[in-house]
């Protein structure tokens, strides 16, 4: 039978696999070295799409490469299974979220099989079971016990339709929401945090041990997302008020040019501060002015060339520094959790205080001379009586109350008191030292980054494990009472009202204080599902311990992560996470590696007609394609397509084609007449050649994710078997068996149920996927001929196939002899002649 039925190989191979579950792996008793390979788990939407079918064939690869490199690779799935579409869905037909979500598993996990990935399905885990999320809550209270889970009172992001709490990145430059379009609004709230600031240094610093083995396009998110900012706290005294009002700067140098105070109008010491003043006008202007502020997003706020909104609070402070008393008011561009939420503004130097300044009338004044030299050496200023330094006229900076534009720039103070003359650089170090001895200040670090706010107001989460007394006091549920279940949807009202769900579950709610007896409450709220994924790759190394998380030793010898795969819209969030959570398990003692994942590839996007595929947008579908080409055309498709980082515009590739090569690769296998133990040595040498080329080079072209440049490979090679089997010296060659074998052998990366039936049609009766890799023969490596290049003045005017061990007159000679060259030199005249044998000549002649 020649005919290359995919639909029939692909039956057949499903069934062998789900009986011998051939990629299972023990955790014990198994000296191979050991690979961890890892997909994103996904979110069980019910189908798999061409995105998930990239993904996988790309993580499949990685895999089956290092197991047939000798390793014992663990490749596990999983499930990301809570999260709202389940229980919107639940919402919609009034079922439970279980149902849905569990039905959807059932079939992904199907269509994965089908998909012929590699999966130890023992392993499978779901976060939405009790047996996983009970280690939610244990982590929950581990970090609780630490402080590192904490409540707080804080401003969030409301969408007032889904009713639920938005993450600062669902909400969109307009100020709706990305889900359900409304507009978001900021509403004060009690929420669970997880204190991921304070490991904001070490989340940054550790990037660079990942610095070539992350995209660095993620890295520079995470760098960016994190945003460090170096610079000094400085107290301003505030008339009328105990204490010192902490302003951040990562300007001290410009501390002579402050000439007023901003607070954010959100924060407890805006309300303070106008409180604190008899003026009913200011107050009630302060009042509309809030009310106009929390109808946008921070991130609208946060936009430069916005117009920017202020009221005078009424009140006054004095710069440290120069004793100057200085106006305080409210603007909408302070941000009340950045920093302190108060900014000492300096209108000459900072664009965003100038439009302040500039609009509101308040006074500018430059203490940087922009046109200062910086480097070299610089003439000694003449001083005033004053002190101060005098400035050459030419050195007189633009006034930017006049141009509206900051000078940002680097330069030299001036304005400054004793500090006048000093660079920039120079000048933040000397006056923070200057702050530190007066007790006005400090050398201080600023983060972008905020706590991971982690309570989600709905039904389809982890319970938060925590206990309200009558008494306001929060009692963590003892570990031994884990894990806290979701109670039934039975009777309850899923639909989002601002509260959770799980408030009206009375029967679940109520419990007796654990300390007394007395009435007690359940903390209704549920986890983020990004606390479920900042953990699953160690639970896949004890997915049925019931008595703990993860086995510290199994994670000793498998993680951290050897190579991690999926999508770049992963770049920030989950990465973070996952990265803060291995963090505190580093210092909690459970593990010994502080970053989770060694090595991560981002996979492109699969695209039609150039866009994104959606349900929404239509596309193309992936089972459509896996019906019309078979899965291993598809996989083959994805590979050959270019690098995995890049996007695939499915029109652009040709998965008939692929098919075709598939069907051209499967016939070599049935013709071989050879038998597997014929001595290869006897075979084709030029075949032999071709081949040990393609063992040798290969596994370095896996190895640096080129997957396309194999798969290009493996095509020559093909043609080249063909050629040696219809018009050589015939398919009882030893070398077309080596050759085909070879094939065989790299095909299983890509397309294994091709390989599989090609292995077993070529006489073996085990998988191609027990099989290992098999090592070059380097006498075959070594090229009998080169071809050298000859040149006249550069110009390519011949080439000769020589010896690799040409020696350089010798091939200086030939190339003189050449009647090419000889037509090119004519009667010049030859003045240089370079030789690189065994590669290259050159002659110039004039
Ligand atoms: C005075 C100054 C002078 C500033 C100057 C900048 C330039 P990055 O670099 O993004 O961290 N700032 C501090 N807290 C703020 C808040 N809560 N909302 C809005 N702006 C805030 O920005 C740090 C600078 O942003 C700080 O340095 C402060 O303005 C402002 F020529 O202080 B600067």
């Amino acid at each position: 039978e020649r005919d290359y039925d995919f639909v029939a190989i692909q039956k057949k191979w499903q069934a062998i696999w789900e009986e011998r579950q051939p990629f299972t792996v023990a955790n014990e008793g198994d000296n191979r070295p050991r690979k961890y390979v890892m997909d994103m788990f996904s979110y069980p939407s019910g189908d798999l799409h061409m995105g998930h079918a990239e993904a996988f064939a790309f993580g499949d690869i990685v895999a089956r490469y290092w197991r047939q490199q000798g390793f014992q690779v663990l490749h596990p799935v999983g499930w990301d299974s809570f999260g709202l579409p389940a229980e919107n869905a639940a919402i919609k037909r009034g079922t439970d979220p279980r149902e849905w979500t569990y039905a959807n598993i059932d079939q992904q996990r199907a269509a994965m099989k089908a998909y012929g990935v590699s999966v130890d399905w023992t392993r499978e885990i779901h976060t939405s079971d009790p047996e996983y999320y009970k280690w939610n809550q244990w982590l929950f209270l581990k970090m609780y016990e630490k402080g590192l889970a904490y409540r707080k009172d804080s401003w969030v992001n409301w969408d007032p339709v889904d009713q639920t709490v938005l993450a600062n990145e669902q909400v969109l430059a307009d100020g709706t929401s990305d889900r359900s379009g409304a507009v978001v609004v900021k509403k004060k709230l009690t929420q669970w945090y997880f204190k991921i600031t304070d490991y904001a240094d070490r989340l940054l610093d550790d990037l660079n041990q990942l610095e070539g083995s992350w995209p660095a396009k993620v890295l520079a998110m995470q760098r960016n997302w994190i945003g460090r900012s170096v610079g000094a706290d400085v107290e301003f005294s505030v008339e009328g008020r105990a204490d010192r009002v902490t302003v951040f700067t990562t300007r001290p140098d410009t501390l002579y040019g402050v000439t007023f105070m901003v607070v954010a109008p959100e924060s407890d010491l805006a309300a303070e501060l106008v409180a604190g003043q008899d003026d009913e006008q200011i107050r009630a202007e302060f009042q509309t002015f809030l009310t106009e502020v929390q109808k946008s997003s921070e991130i609208e706020r946060m936009v430069a060339d916005r117009p920017k909104n202020g009221v005078f609070l009424g009140r006054w402070a004095t710069n440290p520094l120069t004793g100057d008393r200085i106006p305080i008011w409210a603007a909408d561009y302070v941000l009340a959790d950045y920093g302190h939420g108060a900014v000492m503004a300096v209108p000459a130097h900072d664009q965003r205080d100038l439009d302040f300044a500039r609009k509101y009338d308040l006074p500018v004044r430059v203490v940087v001379d922009v046109n200062a030299p910086v480097t070299g050496v610089i003439p000694a200023l003449e001083l005033d009586e004053n002190g101060q330094a005098i400035l050459p006229d030419d050195l007189e900076p633009s006034d930017p109350a006049v141009t509206g534009e900051a000078l940002a720039g680097e330069g030299r103070l001036m304005n400054s008191g004793p500090f006048t003359g000093l660079s920039k650089a120079n000048a933040i170090k000397r006056i923070t030292e200057a702050l530190e001895a007066s007790g006005d200040g400090r050398a201080a670090k600023t983060y972008r980054l905020r706590d991971w706010l982690i309570s989600r107001q709905r039904f389809w989460g982890t319970p938060i494990p925590i206990i309200h007394g009558a008494d306001g006091t929060e009692i963590p549920v003892p570990e031994d009472q884990l894990p806290v279940v979701l109670p039934s949807t039975e009777g309850l009202d899923l639909k989002p009202k601002g509260q959770s769900p799980l408030g009206a579950a009375t029967s679940w709610v109520e419990v007796p204080d654990p300390r007394d007896g007395s009435p007690a409450l359940r903390d209704p709220d549920t986890m983020d599902t990004f606390v479920d994924s900042s953990w699953y790759y160690l639970r896949y190394l004890n997915p049925n311990d019931d008595t703990r998380a993860f086995d510290p030793a199994q994670a000793d010898k498998w993680a951290p992560v050897d190579q991690y795969v999926g999508g770049v819209e992963h770049a920030i969030l989950h990465l973070l996470y996952a990265r803060f959570i291995t963090k505190v398990l580093f210092d909690l003692g459970y593990v010994n590696f502080t970053e989770p994942f060694s090595a991560l590839l981002n996979q492109g996007m699969v695209l039609s007609g150039g866009s994104k595929m959606s349900k929404s947008k239509g596309g193309v579908n992936l089972s459509d394609e896996l019906a019309e080409h078979g899965v291993d055309a598809i996989r083959l498709t994805m590979a050959f397509a270019g690098p995995p980082e890049d996007d695939i515009n499915w029109e652009d590739v040709s998965p008939a084609g692929a098919a075709k090569f598939l069907a051209r690769a499967f016939r070599l296998a049935v013709d071989v007449t050879s038998s597997p133990d014929a001595v290869w040595a006897d075979g084709d040498q030029a075949l032999r050649r071709q081949t040990h080329r393609f063992l040798s080079e290969a596994p370095g072209l896996v190895e640096a994710f080129k997957f396309n440049v194999v798969v290009a490979r493996l095509m020559e090679l093909v043609n080249a078997i063909r050629k040696v089997v219809d018009s050589g010296a015939g398919p009882a060659d030893p070398a077309v068996r080596e050759a085909t074998e070879t094939v065989t052998l790299a095909l299983s990366l890509f397309s294994p149920y091709t390989a599989s039936e090609m292995w077993e049609r070529l006489g073996y009766d085990s998988d191609v996927s027990a099989f290992g890799w098999r090592k070059a023969d380097p006498t075959l490596l070594v090229e009998t001929s080169v071809t050298a290049i000859i040149q006249v003045n550069g110009k390519v005017r011949d080439r000769v196939d020589v010896s690799p061990k040409i020696a350089s007159d010798e091939l200086e000679a030939l190339a003189r002899s050449s009647a090419a060259v000889q037509r090119a030199v004519g009667d010049k005249e030859i003045v240089n002649v370079i030789v690189r044998a065994p590669r290259l000549v050159n002659i110039a002649v004039k």
